[in-house]
């Protein structure tokens, strides 16, 4: 399967009154691709989460991704996984599961040459900017090491942290393929709109 997206929406229920109602906004807007990350929620209440998240994606033709949970994956039919450095290694899950799709997150030159050895149809890297909680992802990577690493790395990369409409041109220029981001898109009062504008600024 095709990484025909240029726009990855991850999903964070804690900054929006209905996470279901802002995906529905995100699509609307043009998102095709979503990557459901609640880290914090149970199984079951996270699998009927991602069945409902997963019915609305395929209503707007949009893919499906499930952060760190194969098994949440398979059961809802989404189209992949996203993988994390703690998450089963990419090798592991596409040996076993050869139709998930698997995105990664690396940090670093290292972990996206791994990533893309092991496997994986596309990796977020970052954070590149800042992002809000700094001690959850670790100090930025910044620009200069989206470039070197596009040099060395062939399959897609998606630049993640503090990606805002006024950085987006400063990362497609360093030669990201795409952007993947929660509080640009989540925490504008105008979903759909903000939406929008993030697909225009990055055609
Ligand atoms: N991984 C690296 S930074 C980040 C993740 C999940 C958070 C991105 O959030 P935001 O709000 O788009 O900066």
């Amino acid at each position: 399967m095709a990484v025909d997206f240029k726009l990855y929406l991850i999903t964070d229920r804690g900054l929006v009154p209905d996470i279901l109602l802002s995906v529905e906004e995100a699509l609307k807007g043009g998102v095709k691709a979503v990557q459901l990350r609640e880290k914090d929620m149970q199984t079951r209440p996270l699998l009927e989460l991602a069945y409902q998240v997963r019915e609305l994606t395929l209503k707007y033709n949009a893919k499906l991704f499930i952060n760190d949970r194969a098994d949440i994956a398979l059961s809802v039919g989404a189209d992949g996984v996203h993988l994390g450095q703690n998450s089963i290694p990419v090798n592991a899950l596409k040996k076993t599961w050869p139709g998930l799709m698997a995105g990664a997150s690396a940090h670093s030159l290292s972990e996206a040459l791994i990533a893309e050895r092991d496997g994986a149809d596309f990796i977020t890297l970052g954070p590149v900017y800042e992002t809000p909680s700094k001690l959850k992802y670790g100090p930025p990577v910044g620009v200069g090491t989206l470039r070197r690493l596009k040099a060395r790395v062939g399959i897609p990369v998606f630049a993640i942290g503090g990606i805002k409409e006024d950085n987006i041109e400063e990362v497609m220029e360093a030669g990201a393929d795409g952007v993947a981001l929660i509080s640009g898109i989540l925490k504008s009062p105008d979903i759909k709109t903000k939406t929008e504008e993030f697909m225009r600024a990055l055609q």
